[in-house]
């Protein structure tokens, strides 16, 4: 029950050890959240425990090390299957990340199940890795990449969005939230329809699952899409949670070690679900610590994080309101704790310099998201990404920092 779950936030931030120190001789104020978020002290033990007790490659040996390696490898993986209320730990594949899940599915049930002339719909906001690997398929399949008008307040042109489907939609990949605007898109919504026209649908999750609790099934999504550093774990482990029937269909990414069932030179068979998807050795140490980061997340109580992150983003915005020349760029009333921004008469990279020797961390430039950037016609911005340990002093310091900034480039 969430009374018994922490929610104080002096305490969760004792978890993290890097939050407690300076950078450039002030005390760091870490807003980078978006590019990646930092890891509480039990994700940090996982990885040094298992090297320290445990290491050895999974699925393979018949020693004891290597017996509870692939328990705690497997284990790891009914925690995500758990969080993500997944039917099967079958239907959670391990790999680096977003991008490599995205590219997956492209290269897979995509490239083997649309034709020259189908449809390809993604959105106008999404993150480099849920456009390129769209458009290679194109240019493998001759399908066509359709796009989804973003609004001036950066939300979807949702009824553009209904216009674009058709019998010809094959597949809808959309962002759950914005990397560059924070926007929060209306998920089922888009998939509901996507499937009353024959379409599959990825969601591109990068930036929603360190925010709120995610139900695969409750959305419905065919593919769901994430990248473990930014919830809390550690970097190159990513999941790719996918229907069952649909994984099953689908041919193998990658070729090697332990995707395969037997193998020799007149034929090979391939290994069933999840292994099929994960060719050679797999992260071990980053799925073990990945589910030391969601026992972490299941023991804090994320509602009320929720809210507290709402509570950083309205006050950035009453901060932003009583400033002269911030330009909010992404104010669509749906929006996760990311805040993009310009300082009239300013270059983000200046800005996110200065920034940086007060001791507060942001993000600037295009965010990878440069047909955004084009959309508003700026080369990029400024993002300060709040996470439930930022604290409204931070978001206070932001401000008071820009004042500074200001000062010294206007
Ligand atoms: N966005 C940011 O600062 P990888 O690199 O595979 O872990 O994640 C890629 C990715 C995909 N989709 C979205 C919506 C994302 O935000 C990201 C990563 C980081 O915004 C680094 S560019």
């Amino acid at each position: 029950m969430s009374d018994s779950k922490k929610m104080d936030i002096e305490q969760i931030r004792a978890d993290f050890p890097v939050l407690h120190q300076e950078v450039n001789g002030k005390p760091l104020v870490y807003l980078d959240n978006g590019a990646t978020t930092q890891k509480p002290q039990v994700v940090i033990d996982a990885i040094a425990n298992y090297y320290r007790t445990t290491n050895s490659n999974v699925h393979r040996g018949a020693h004891t090390l290597s017996d509870q390696a692939t328990q705690m490898f497997e284990d790891a993986r009914t925690t995500m299957q758990k969080f993500l209320n997944a039917a099967k730990s079958e239907e959670i594949i391990w790999t680096r990340g977003t991008t490599e899940s995205i590219n997956l599915v492209a290269q897979t049930w995509v490239r083997s199940n649309v034709k020259a002339g189908d449809e390809i719909i993604i959105s106008g906001m999404e993150h480099h890795s849920n456009i390129v690997p769209w458009q290679m398929v194109c240019e493998q399949t001759g399908a066509l990449l359709k796009v989804i008008p973003v609004l001036d307040d950066g939300s979807l042109d949702y009824d553009a969005y209904l216009k674009l489907l058709s019998d010809k939609t094959k597949f809808v990949a959309v962002v759950h939230v914005s990397n560059a605007l924070g926007t929060l898109n209306p998920v089922e919504d888009i998939i509901r329809e996507a499937h009353k026209v024959g379409a599959k649908t990825l969601i591109d999750g990068a930036q929603a699952v360190a925010h709120w609790d995610i139900d695969v099934q409750a959305l419905d999504c065919d593919f769901y899409a994430f990248s473990g550093h930014k919830l809390f774990g550690p970097t190159g482990l990513g999941v790719l949670y996918g229907k069952e029937e649909l994984l099953n269909a689908m041919p193998p990414y990658q070729g090697g070690g332990e995707m395969i069932l037997h193998v020799s030179f007149e034929k090979t068979t391939y290994n069933v679900l999840p292994y099929k998807f994960e060719a050679g050795t797999p992260n071990i140490a980053g799925a073990i610590a990945m589910a030391a980061a969601i026992d972490y997340l299941n023991s804090l109580d994320r509602v009320a994080l929720a809210k507290h992150e709402d509570a950083l983003l309205a006050r950035a915005n009453e901060l932003a309101a009583q400033t002269d020349g911030i330009r909010l760029i992404g104010t669509s009333k749906n929006k996760a704790s990311v805040f993009s921004f310009l300082i009239e008469g300013t270059h983000p990279h200046d800005v996110g310099t200065l920034l940086d020797q007060q001791g507060i961390a942001v993000r600037t430039g295009h965010h990878c998201a440069m047909p955004v950037m084009d959309q508003f016609e700026i080369p990029g911005t400024i993002r300060a990404s709040f996470t439930f340990y930022n604290t409204l002093d931070e978001v206070d310091a932001l401000f008071k920092a820009i004042e500074k900034v200001k000062m010294f480039l206007l």
